[in-house]
């Protein structure tokens, strides 16, 4: 961090209600979307670690509404925490801080909208899967999350952004970015571009089963990505879920849908090699086996019929967001290289070819757990 930015976290932090003063602060890389800092708080004897992050309001454009959704879910997963007696409570969901005036963000003088949570202690995440032990974690990580959150009505959280999985909509505006191709890149993406053209029959498949009444709106996360699960340092368990922006009204696929998107292949989300990319079984299984697990008590036969559909659709969903932008100019996630969203959309579709010739597999499995 440069001396500035240092001056500004310090500045930030001092809004909110960390006891101590300020010592130490880092960039944390994470994400394509927000800005994250670590910072270390020093009163006497006591050290307090936490991360502050700011909101991108280009992305999220209602911050306030959003950290409401925040607050309300970390509160509502502490109380059912407490009340079943679970050991490290702070370790297991995460917990906003407070600025000094009781709001959960503060905006400063450039507009810019800041929160604070509790920094979790002795817990890291991957960007890419690596047994299948941690995809069972996963996977039961963000079934028991859904689980604690299935009493909270869900029109009681905002919808912080509108058919964020909608993929009819989504497949849209790739058409509209394809036709206008305003920086001339879709004759670099022509073999990508094909492709999602020959997913058009399927792209309604789960707006349709929710039209139908088929599958219910719930509380889910809806950014379950691998590294968005936090596991112990030792012992390899699920301790926490985070980045919980997209918290609201949803569907549980959506949710099940991005695990098995970013949970079934030891590859990262822009890996190069597509040789490696592919859908590994033991993976899947026990991916599949730790949601199920954790949610046989309110999913529906309906929704887990559909599992391996929202993987492929979900996968596809995502993977058409970085064709968009990379036809767009890159301008909604960040990137690190030259063509890195095309990359990003070509590991997905990749994978999805990998799903496809394994559907009636994993459609098996997931039936008979
Ligand atoms: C974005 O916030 P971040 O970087 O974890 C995106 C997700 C994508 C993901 C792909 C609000 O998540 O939808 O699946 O990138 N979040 C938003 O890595 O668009
Ligand atoms: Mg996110």
């Amino acid at each position: 961090m440069n001396p500035q930015e240092r001056e500004k976290l310090i500045l930030i932090g001092r809004k909110f209600r960390i006891p101590g003063a300020f010592q130490d602060g880092h960039r944390i890389k994470i994400g394509h979307i927000n800005e994250t800092f670590g910072a270390t708080y020093v009163d006497g004897k006591e050290v307090s670690r936490v991360v502050h992050q700011t909101i991108n309001t280009q992305v999220f454009r209602e911050p306030i509404p959003l950290m409401n959704n925040v607050v309300r879910v970390t509160e509502h997963l502490r109380r059912k925490l407490a009340a079943e007696g679970a050991s490290d409570l702070r370790r297991r969901s995460l917990e906003v801080i407070p600025t000094h005036d009781g709001l959960p963000y503060h905006i400063d003088e450039d507009g810019r909208y800041w929160r604070t949570f509790v920094f979790v202690e002795g817990v890291r995440s991957y960007d890419a899967v690596q047994t299948p032990l941690q995809a069972a974690q996963a996977g039961h990580a963000f079934g028991r999350f859904q689980a604690l959150l299935s009493d909270l009505p869900a029109r009681e959280l905002a919808t912080t952004i509108p058919d964020f999985h909608h993929t009819p909509k989504r497949f849209e505006r790739l058409l509209k970015a394809i036709e206008i191709d305003e920086f001339n890149r879709a004759k670099s993406a022509s073999k990508e571009i094909a492709f999602a053209q020959s997913m058009a029959p399927v792209v309604s498949a789960l707006v349709d089963a929710e039209a139908r009444g088929d599958v219910p709106l719930r509380v889910t996360h809806n950014d379950t990505k691998f590294n968005n699960v936090l596991l112990d340092e030792e012992s390899g368990e699920a301790m926490c879920v985070v980045d919980l922006d997209t918290v609201m009204p949803g569907l549980v696929l959506y949710d099940f849908g991005d695990m098995v998107r970013t949970t079934t292949s030891r590859t990262a989300e822009d890996e190069q090699y597509l040789d490696r990319v592919e859908l590994e079984m033991p993976m899947f299984e026990a991916l599949a086996r730790g949601y199920i697990e954790a949610t046989r008590d309110f999913v529906t036969p309906a929704e887990r019929r559909l599992m391996v559909l929202s993987g492929k659709l979900i996968t596809f969903t995502i993977g058409i967001r970085f064709l968009t932008d990379y036809l767009q100019g890159d301008q909604y996630f960040r990137i690190h290289r030259e063509h890195h969203n095309l990359d990003r959309c070509r590991k997905q579709f990749k994978l999805i070819q990998s799903i496809q010739t394994k559907e009636d597999e994993m459609q098996r499995l997931v039936e008979r757990l």
